[in-house]
């Protein structure tokens, strides 16, 4: 049998009665020859392993290159791909720790601006999924059960083809022991007192209860679960077919074939985020060495600006914020982030959209700003999109969203999946799970929609959040997900809870090949 996809390692692993980290299985499938790899794990596995551990197949992989290395007489080594998809380092030139090109222009001469030299008709920009002024809910449960049944629709049609399911009433009535699939959104998880999992999924006929035995490889995957997900599962049912024991756990995921488009023309946009305007710890000074830095040749090239929320600091968002406010009218704060917007080269393209600190709902997706704050905007001629929004630039497209959802992949998920350390990984979670905020009910509020916007329809190529307030990116199945930074230095809260910001940082992209370079102004 050849094993050429993860799910097939699974299953052989399985037959022959062994467990594996997830990863262990990603690293075996990214081998150009994953049977007898997994051939060589499984003979060097220490007698009194339980599970088939990553490191023990880097261990053996290593050894194989070695060999490789050792037999090869000139040329380069052939490193084997060990490393694939979620695990992977970011190719990006730079890899997880920026290449940080200490600013040097501070208090650059005003004569250098203006000296940019760009030809804005090559520019093109298109925005979709923004629902500002289109927002129609009323925040009734009718509009609620819609709003889901929209997501179960969208998500369902990405998982329709890797299965053949039922719907959950229909398997109701399947005779016991028969192979059954079906696609749900997960409604709940708990162990069991055996410690196995229950995972039930609801489709828009019913639910139904799903077993995930806890010695299965799949077991792990169970942890990777957020409530209001949609995946699809195949297994066996109960001989009363009353439950189904599931063998094999989808995600709508992004298709590893993913090819990004890229720009005709070198060209580079600034990907920001969390300027927090208006706040005591807003870095004014780095803010300006950033936009002088705009109005150098060095930084020609870089043609649009693209903020993905928290312009300002706000008012009234956390308990005692008021604190450390420097300005404590959330007009003025607006007043005063447009001055420093003034100070970006008049000819930079820049698109925004709230986040969480800004003046509008909180409920997702958010709308882009009011006519008033437009207005106090408009000085530059930014433009506001909502919270959500994808925003296709020369060909590239990137998903623009605020990001508070990563505290709740971050609280929820294990460590390794996701953390303030690489954000970034919290991403390709959702990106896997094609939804910007899936668990509704926790820290994420929603306002139902005539649809739900907060679906990954299309795959983006760029996946742009910020929120967390650190730095981080890398690339999910050729999708570069980048979490940006902030302008905003550590606050009495972050200090409490031992979180370090990544302040002053600007990660500047080539849109015509997709590398990343983090300019660093402090
Ligand atoms: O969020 C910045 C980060 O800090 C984000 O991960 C939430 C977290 N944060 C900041 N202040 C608080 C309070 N008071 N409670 C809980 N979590 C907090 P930002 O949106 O910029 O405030
Ligand atoms: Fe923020
Ligand atoms: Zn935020």
């Amino acid at each position: 049998m050849p094993l050429s996809t993860p799910a097939r390692i699974v299953s052989e692993l399985a037959s022959r009665g062994y467990n594996a980290e997830p990863a262990a299985v990603t690293r075996l499938a990214g081998t150009p020859e994953p049977a007898a790899a997994l051939e060589r794990a499984l003979e060097t596995m220490p007698d009194d392993a339980l599970k088939l551990s990553a490191d023990h197949v880097d261990s053996v992989l290593e050894r194989s290159e070695s060999r490789a290395d050792a037999r090869q007489t000139a040329g380069s080594s052939t490193k084997p791909e060990t490393a694939t998809s979620d695990t992977e380092d970011p190719s990006v030139s730079t890899g997880t720790t920026p290449s940080e090109s200490k600013d040097d222009v501070g208090g650059a001469p005003v004569e250098t601006k203006g000296s940019r030299d760009v030809d804005r008709s090559q520019r093109a920009i298109e925005v979709a999924n923004d629902m500002t002024g289109n927002s129609t809910g009323t925040g009734e449960y009718s509009d609620f059960v819609h709003v889901f049944r929209d997501r179960y629709e969208k998500l369902a049609s990405q998982l329709r083809g890797r299965v053949n399911h039922r719907p959950t009433d229909a398997i109701e009535n399947m005779s016991g022991g028969s192979e059954a699939a079906l696609i749900g959104m997960v409604s709940d998880i708990r162990s069991t007192a055996s410690g196995h999992w229950l995972v039930e999924l609801e489709d828009t006929n019913g639910t139904f209860p799903c077993l995930v035995m806890k010695d299965r490889p799949i077991a792990d995957l169970v942890q990777q679960l957020l409530l209001d997900e949609v995946i699809a599962v195949d297994g066996t049912l109960a001989d009363d077919a009353g439950i189904l024991f599931v063998d094999s756990l989808h995600f709508p995921d992004v298709p590893r074939t993913h090819s990004p488009s890229t720009a005709d023309r070198h060209v580079q946009a600034a990907l920001i985020s969390d300027i927090h305007v208006g706040s005591q710890e807003f870095m004014a000074d780095a803010w300006h060495r950033f936009t002088d830095w705009l109005h150098t040749p060095e930084a020609e090239h870089v043609e649009y600006l693209l903020i993905a929320g928290d312009m300002v600091e706000g008012v009234g968002i956390y308990p005692e914020q008021d604190e450390e406010l420097d300005i404590i009218d959330i007009y003025d704060q607006y007043e005063a982030f447009s001055e420093y917007l003034k100070e970006v080269p008049g000819d930079m393209e820049i698109r925004m959209i709230p986040g969480n600190h800004d003046a509008v709902r909180l409920a997702e997706p958010q709308p882009g700003f009011d006519e008033e704050l437009r207005d106090i905007m408009s000085a530059h001629d930014a433009s506001v999109h909502s919270n959500p929004s994808l925003v296709t630039v020369e060909g590239v497209t990137v998903l623009m969203y605020h990001g508070v959802s990563l505290d709740e992949v971050i609280a929820e998920l294990p460590d390794e999946e996701a953390s303030y350390e690489e954000p970034h990984k919290a991403m390709y979670q959702l990106l896997k799970k094609r939804h910007v905020a899936p668990q509704y009910g926790g820290h994420t509020r929603l306002a139902p929609e005539d649809r739900d916007y907060l679906v990954m329809e299309a795959v983006p190529d760029v996946f742009h959040t910020g929120h967390v307030h650190k730095l981080g990116w890398g690339q999910y199945h050729n999708v570069l997900a980048l979490n940006s930074g902030c302008w905003q230095a550590q606050t009495e809260f972050q200090k409490s809870v031992n979180i370090d910001p990544d302040s002053g940082y600007a990660p500047i992209l080539d849109l015509d090949t997709l590398e990343m370079t983090v300019r660093k102004f402090t």
